[in-house]
């Protein structure tokens, strides 16, 4: 019997395992380390920190986000990969040169898997986007977006024009209530639509999918003459939802079967606050490409989408303000 590890039950989704009810359950991030202005290990230094991505995924989308929010487009490189997410898991253009996406240009890898090994060869968790990567010591600093979105608010302030330095998407004493409103969005929605749409039983599904309506209707309530979800400004709870919103007409209603309303029909406010970040945010448009999106779920979910073909519509994927 060969003793070479089967890398694929790390990297191939379709091989990923349900619980035994049939919920998903998503394993926690590994790498939890942190960027400090003067920090010994990962101090903040322009070009020496790099991003990998996909535009499909929601959760490295919140890091694209900020990333621009903040413009630290010069203090941190970024990388996209290909949306077919297939049983390497994700490819670099150089494997599958998709329109958009890149090649590796720190060690031309084929696979983000490479990257994980890199940093830890005896690595033995999912190989996920976002990646922030630390190019002088080759290892991941940290692959949490909600951890990597509040080191690019605060970290590299000092670098900063005064313009983005201030920017400040979690602002003190909106803590409290940011915390509060992304811990039921966290489970029931940003999660939730994964929920439903991995369940591989009736109950799990239900389970998950009738709290994620009730909170959308939360929502909706919440929205309802304002144009952000806590306080009168944008903060990281505006951008974090924003991600999945985007995404719901075009892949969650039909592909996870989260379909008892869609957004543009549905929730009037939702759709009005998610169009108006969407089309007068410019670090919101360029950080949503719907083809990628579309692509990467109907094409890489082979369990819930086993022909790969991919949906058309809507159309369009985002309504004009
Ligand atoms: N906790 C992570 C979750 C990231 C995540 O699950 N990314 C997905 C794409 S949307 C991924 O790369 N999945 C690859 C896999 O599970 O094989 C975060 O928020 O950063």
């Amino acid at each position: 019997m060969s003793s070479v590890r089967d890398t694929t039950l790390q990297s191939d989704i379709g091989k990923m395992k349900l619980e035994n009810d049939g919920s998903f359950k998503r394993a926690s991030s590994a790498f939890r380390n942190w960027i400090h202005p003067k920090d010994t290990q990962f101090p903040a230094e322009r070009d020496r920190y790099h991003l990998y991505v996909s535009y499909a995924c929601p959760w490295a989308t919140r890091t694209l986000i900020t990333r621009k929010l903040k413009g630290l487009e010069d203090i941190i490189p970024v990388t996209v990969v290909s949306p077919h997410m297939g049983e390497n898991g994700w490819p670099f253009a150089s494997v599958d040169p998709f329109p958009g996406a890149d090649v590796d240009p720190l060690y031309n890898s084929k696979h983000v898997k490479d990257l994980y090994f890199k940093a830890d060869p005896n690595y033995g968790g999912r190989f996920t986007v976002p990646v922030l990567w630390d190019k002088k010591q080759n290892t991941v600093v940290n692959n949490e977006s909600s951890e990597i979105i509040r080191m690019l608010n605060s970290a590299f302030n000092d670098m900063l024009p005064p313009e983005k330095a201030t920017v400040d998407i979690y602002p003190e004493e909106l803590q409290k209530q940011i915390d509060e409103v992304n811990s039921w969005v966290y489970d029931t929605v940003n999660n939730g639509v994964y929920k439903a749409g991995f369940a591989g039983t009736q109950e799990a599904y239900e389970a998950a999918v009738y709290p994620l309506f009730e909170s959308l209707d939360r929502l909706e309530k919440m929205l309802t003459g304002k144009d952000y979800l806590v306080g009168d400004r944008l903060t990281e709870a505006d951008i974090r939802l924003f991600v999945t919103v985007v995404r719901f007409d075009p892949v969650y209603f039909s592909h996870f079967k989260c379909s008892l309303r869609d957004i543009r029909h549905g929730y009037p406010a939702i759709n009005r606050w998610m169009k108006n970040l969407y089309w007068t945010n410019e670090a919101f448009r360029s950080s949503t490409n719907f083809q990628h999106i579309k692509v990467h779920y109907y094409w890489s979910q082979t369990k819930v989408n086993p022909t790969r073909v991919v949906s058309v519509g809507p159309v369009p994927d985002i309504e004009p303000l």
